[in-house]
């Protein structure tokens, strides 16, 4: 009855939005993944809690017009997501990328979902973001993006309400002048957005959180099979926020990072990329991967980041963007004796490459798992913005920690308890619907 249930939902849902590709890819995992649950709790199959949990509350779509350094004006659209307030205010980040569409942005808002209800934190799920792209654009151009953006977005954000952060194409910059605008328009000092600057109400771990808890779940995920990261070399696809923190705490326990990218292509370096360096050339610099290898005498660079999968490894986290390693990106790994596959982007890898990492036997975890440092520590900081304190570093990166371990041990158990032992994605999707579905519920037919 209920595999009934939920395959009538997803065709509702494949003819209501035909085209929306990465939303309908999303939605399939999770409907996979809580047959079981709905055998379990008739109930939610009565309130139609899936029928409702799969529909965002609310979509803001608006137009954001701005003035380039030629005078011309340019228009682009801006979106924001309201998902599901079950379980807190909608929370989630903001993608400036020019392949940004109303799909991408449902199936972000859809995973931010379970996502926030694994961190146990009390957050809903909420994305938005603009098919504005800042690379390449001057400060003033950007700044000029983020107001107009902010002009529209401010009158449907607050602290209770809805709390936009960083995603791709909006890191500290981006916040700071997204946040100037709407102190400037409501009048108010409030913890309305996360990942701000420290002189500002940021939190302390911010910046590194979702890379360095990605790392945290990993550690503790290899250590339940008697691994760790000591001395294996690491592939990490992006080379932005995420990117850099996983591959800084990698070394910072004992592993090697020997490849990264972004969206031109990829170095490889045997000795392990200087993390200091490449720091320097994409956050200070907003330059390109390739300047490292002019740089770096032991490293190579490759036109192109799709080949990255190739390099061989013994760990691979890729931390770029949706659906960047498939089939073929998976046997290549395999093939190359690759053990572990933690993912630190949303959905990074295709369906059919993940049953087959599964299937041949590779430890994986599913982004809405292992990624989810960055919006525990968004969490954080609106705790600190609403008591007014500011917490120590220390303070932070131990309670991240605590977080990316529980929600590992969550998803194995939950995984366990519902016959899939060592199954992630289950874990993880089941473990998420559960406590959504039954705040739901629980909220009656709203
Ligand atoms: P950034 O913008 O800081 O970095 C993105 C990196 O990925 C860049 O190196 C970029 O290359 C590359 N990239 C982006 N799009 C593509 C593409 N279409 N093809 C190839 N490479 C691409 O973003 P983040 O590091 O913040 O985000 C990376 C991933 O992690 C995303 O999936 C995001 O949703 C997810 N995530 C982010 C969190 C956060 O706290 N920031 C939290 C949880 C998940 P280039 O420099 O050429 O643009
Ligand atoms: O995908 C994500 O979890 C994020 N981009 C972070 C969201 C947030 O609110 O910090």
């Amino acid at each position: 009855m209920s595999s009934q249930y939920l395959n009538g939902l997803y065709r509702e849902l494949e003819d209501r939005y035909p085209e929306q590709k990465e939303y309908l890819q999303a939605v399939a995992e999770v409907f996979h993944s809580i047959a079981p649950v709905l055998e379990k709790h008739p109930e939610y199959e009565k309130a139609n809690i899936v029928g409702r949990i799969a529909e965002p509350e609310r979509i803001i779509i608006f137009r954001v017009p701005w003035m380039d350094d030629d005078g011309n004006v340019r228009v682009n659209r801006g979106y924001r997501v309201q998902f599901n307030s079950a379980i807190g205010p909608y929370k989630g980040g903001l993608r400036f990328r020019d392949n940004v569409n109303l799909s991408v942005l449902k199936f972000l808002g859809f995973e931010q979902v379970f996502k926030n209800a694994l961190t146990s934190l009390p957050m809903g799920g909420g994305k938005g973001g603009s098919d504005f792209d800042p690379k390449g654009k001057s400060d003033r151009e950007v700044m000029a993006f983020c107001q107009s953006f902010m002009n529209e977005l401010y009158k449907y954000i607050g602290p209770n309400e809805d709390v936009p952060a960083g995603d791709i194409g909006v890191g500290k910059r981006e916040i700071g002048y997204l946040y100037g605008q709407y102190k400037r328009l409501t009048g108010e000092w409030n913890g309305s957005l996360t990942g701000k600057g420290l002189t500002y109400g940021g939190s302390l771990g911010r910046t590194p959180a979702t890379g360095y808890g990605l790392c945290y779940f990993a550690e503790a995920y290899l250590k339940d099979h008697g691994e760790s990261f000591e001395n294996k070399r690491v592939v990490i696809s992006g080379s932005g926020n995420v990117a850099i923190y996983a591959a800084e705490k990698a070394e910072e326990l004992g592993a090697k990072v020997i490849a990264m990218s972004d969206s031109d292509g990829y170095i490889v370096d045997p000795e392990g990329i200087d993390i200091g360096i490449l720091k320097t050339i994409k956050e200070e610099k907003r330059e390109r991967i390739r300047r490292y290898a002019e740089q770096v005498p032991s490293a190579e660079y490759h036109e192109g980041c799709e080949g990255i999968w190739t390099v061989p490894c013994e760990l691979a986290m890729p931390c770029a963007t949706q659906n960047e390693l498939d089939r073929k990106d998976a046997e290549a790994l395999i093939g190359n004796g690759c053990r572990g596959v933690f993912e630190g982007a949303n959905m990074p890898c295709t369906p059919e490459a993940i049953a087959l990492i599964q299937k041949s036997g590779l430890l994986y975890s599913p982004g809405k798992a292992s990624n989810a440092g960055g919006v525990a520590v968004s969490g954080l900081e609106m705790t600190q913005n609403a008591q007014h304190l500011n917490w120590t570093f220390e303070e932070v990166d131990r309670k991240l920690k605590e977080i990316m371990v529980n929600i590992y041990r969550s998803a194995r158990d939950t995984a366990a308890e519902y016959g899939k032992e060592g199954d992630l994605v289950a874990g993880a999707n089941i473990a998420g619907f559960l406590k959504v579905a039954q705040a739901m519920l629980e909220q009656g037919v709203c």
